[in-house]
């Protein structure tokens, strides 16, 4: 085709905004974080003349990440090939079966890889499959029944993915195609009417409420959808004095008078959603699910692998806040001498933004919304689940982010 009218960058900022009106429509406490985020950043715009080194105020602003979850391989691969028609790429490897409370998924994110395409629209969505491989949390039989439930479903239409497919190859589409083509790939992310079967839920929550999020019902959905702050801790504050009940701390890196490092986040717990739900005996009843939520984060310097050993040692320690000056430098000049933190072309006053994710963090953020724990069974995990693994199932190379943070360190500023 002749030039696209519509590039990839453009379909991506339309998929966000559309996901952000859908979600927003869905959970109306997202509205009001969002709101209070753009407060806060204004604020701190207004007070602090170097707000701009870590993102122009309009990136961050517009910046949002999202979560979902999906069961099979299959699906994963669906994701990938719908999300390459938004130039958004698989980026990191991420194994929640090995956080200190595990959560039986894995995990990628997908997310523009250049510097470029970041600053023209930074969406990004973590993405996370069920791993009903692993006979530390499925046994044979629960494994049989999910990975049955979950060939019956499809989450995304085969037309809908190979207009992707052509998108993608394309680098866009025409100006009359993009608005349904948006539309339908962020209503494969709407939460589902249908009604959930009680028993099937049920038994899914008592192994894990994960897997009962992504095996219990026929479709998927948006779990969360983050806003990005300049001031996390402004935010947990605002919040809280409305009366909404954030997770009792700030995940990630502590609150410092240096530079800030990777990413803070932290939520709250959304509300009861109103579902409806099939019964033993067929009928259909009106019913609540409390699932989704609201999340937050502020982003800082991407770390190099030797800043990132100091972070790892760092947050290891009793009390990381106490400890902190002893492991990092006050100063970002002092961060780009002792090689800790990406700079462009090595200039101490235009640091690399951190694009990634922290599985600390993630697997906090997901264990602290969820009313129950999961226990592994003492059996050997003979899933084969990796970074290779994943990259083979969905036929796509995962970035590593220090190889993306390498190149764009070589370059200006975007
Ligand atoms: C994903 C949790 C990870 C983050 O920001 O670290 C995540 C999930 O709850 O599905 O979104
Ligand atoms: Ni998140």
């Amino acid at each position: 085709m002749s030039a696209p009218d519509v590039e990839i960058w453009q379909l991506r900022a339309r998929f966000a905004a559309a996901l952000s009106a859908m979600y927003g429509a869905e959970v109306p406490a997202y509205t009001t974080l969002v709101e209070v985020s753009e407060a806060v950043n204004r604020d701190f715009v207004a007070t602090h003349p170097d707000a701009g080194r870590l993102g122009s105020i309009e990136r961050v602003t517009a910046e949002r990440h999202g979560a979902i979850r999906v069961g099979a391989p299959g699906e994963l691969t669906d994701v990938a090939d719908l999300f390459a028609a938004f130039g958004m790429y698989p980026v990191g490897y991420y194994d929640l079966r090995e956080a200190a409370s595990p959560v039986p998924v894995v995990s990628t994110a997908f997310r523009p890889v250049a510097a470029s395409e970041l600053a023209r629209n930074p969406f990004r969505v973590f993405t996370s499959m069920l791993a009903t491989r692993d006979g530390r949390f499925f046994d044979a039989d629960l494994r049989r029944r999910v990975d049955e439930f979950l060939s019956r479903r499809s989450l995304f239409n085969s037309e809908l993915i190979a207009d992707a497919r052509r998108i993608a190859s394309d680098g866009g589409c025409r100006a009359d195609t993009a608005e349904d083509f948006v539309a339908r790939a962020a209503a494969a992310f709407a939460l589902s009417r249908e009604p959930v079967d009680r028993a099937w839920y049920a038994e899914l929550t008592a192994v894990s409420a994960v897997a009962a999020d992504i095996a219990g019902v026929p479709t998927t959905h948006i779990n969360h959808l983050t806003p990005r702050v300049l001031d996390i801790d402004d935010l947990y504050q605002r919040m809280s004095r409305r009366g909404i009940t954030m997770i009792d701390a700030i995940q990630g890196p502590p609150r410092w008078d240096g530079p800030d490092v990777l990413l803070r986040q932290t939520s709250f717990r959304a509300l009861a959603e109103p579902r409806r739900f099939r019964e033993a005996d067929s009928l259909v009843t009106e019913g609540t699910l409390r699932v989704r939520f609201g999340e937050v984060e502020a982003r800082g310097v991407a770390l190099t692998r030797k800043g990132r050993e100091r972070y790892d040692a760092a947050m290891a320690s009793a009390d990381p806040a106490a400890v902190w000056g002893d492991y990092f430098p006050r100063s970002d000049d002092e961060m780009a001498t002792q090689g800790l933190a990406y700079y462009h072309r090595g200039d101490p006053s235009a640091p690399v933004v951190y694009e990634d994710f922290l599985p600390t963090s993630a697997a906090g953020i997901f264990r602290s919304n969820l009313d129950t724990d999961t226990e592994a069974a003492a059996v050997p995990d003979e899933s084969g689940y990796d970074i290779d693994w994943m990259a083979g199932t969905i036929g796509r190379h995962i970035h590593d982010p220090y190889d993306l943070y390498d190149a764009t360190a070589q370059e200006a500023p975007a």
